[in-house]
């Protein structure tokens, strides 16, 4: 899977980040709930190793509860501080709050001893495209904020949005291009619409979704009535929903890609149910 990011972009976000996260206290680091493990680049998290990182993981409405507490219990073995999020309804926003606030106690700690005055926490949200950092901005915030550094006349520089007394965010948003390791890691990145449609074929991420929901075995039973669906293969299964709607190409055969797409702009949606992707 060929990703479009030219190496200037590349270069021009490892930069940002390297200069932003000195501005800060703490990282956010917003990874899907669906598959977070898919959506880290340890590159570009090796560069703000040395500020405390809080995991985000958002559209938790969408994910796999279970699963996603072995993602968070997981991630929080490996030291790390967690919080599931909706940025949608702000749902988790206490815990994502709470996880800020202990990332933030020793740095603290230590200006009372050195008795300086305590600032508000600086964050600097960060993570892939389309994962959510500005909805999870303008949650928080409590107010969709204004678009300010690109008109022109207005102040360049950062720009610190308050959303508690001891809380800030940076106005814009870390963007960590995603790293692809493997083909079942890009398939997931795919089906999150991590990457753009131009770089995967629609069929084969749509066999693999086919492949996730065998692990459903309740939700393919309900969507695929009658069929013995535990014995049949992806590709059947893909057969079976174009037959089902009708998605017919002119001669009659089955239109496997415009079944693909809906499988994929549905999941997305969240119209599958809740499912999440990483093992
Ligand atoms: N269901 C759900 N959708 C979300 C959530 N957060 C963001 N989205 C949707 O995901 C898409 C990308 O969000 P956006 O904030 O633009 O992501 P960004 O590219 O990381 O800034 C939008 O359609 C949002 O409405 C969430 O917590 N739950
Ligand atoms: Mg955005």
């Amino acid at each position: 899977m060929v990703i479009n990011w030219y190496p200037g972009h590349m270069v021009r976000a490892r930069r940002e980040i390297q200069e932003n996260v000195k501005l800060v206290d703490i990282v956010a680091i917003l990874l899907d709930a669906r598959a977070p493990f898919s959506c880290r680049n340890q590159d570009l998290e090796n560069m703000v190793q040395h500020k405390p990182i809080v995991y985000i993981l958002n559209k938790a409405d969408l994910a796999d509860a279970d699963k996603t507490r072995e993602y968070l219990q997981r991630l929080s073995r490996q030291g790390y501080l967690t919080a599931a999020m909706d940025s949608n309804s702000g749902k988790g926003s206490r815990e994502v709050m709470q996880a800020f606030k202990q990332a933030y106690q020793p740095i603290a700690e230590d200006l009372l001893r050195r008795g300086r005055r305590v600032r508000p926490a600086r964050v600097m949200i960060a993570g892939v495209p389309n994962v959510g950092k500005s909805s999870f901005l303008n949650c928080l915030a409590g107010r969709k904020l204004a678009q300010t550094g690109a008109k022109p006349g207005v102040t360049r520089g950062k720009q610190w949005i308050r959303v508690r007394d001891d809380l800030e965010f940076m106005d814009t948003p870390g963007l960590m291009w995603p790293k692809v390791e493997n083909e079942e890691q890009g398939y997931r990145l795919a089906l999150l619409d991590i990457v753009s449609e131009n770089a995967y074929n629609q069929e084969e991420v749509a066999l693999y979704f086919m492949s996730i929901l065998k692990q459903y075995p309740r939700i393919l039973k309900k969507n695929f009535p009658g069929l013995p669906v535990q014995d049949m293969t992806e590709l059947e299964l893909l057969q079976a929903l174009a037959r089902q709607r009708g998605y017919l190409l002119k001669g009659g055969e089955l239109d496997l890609l415009k079944s693909s797409r809906a499988l994929l702009l549905e999941f997305r949606r969240g119209r599958w149910g809740r499912i999440s992707l990483d093992e």
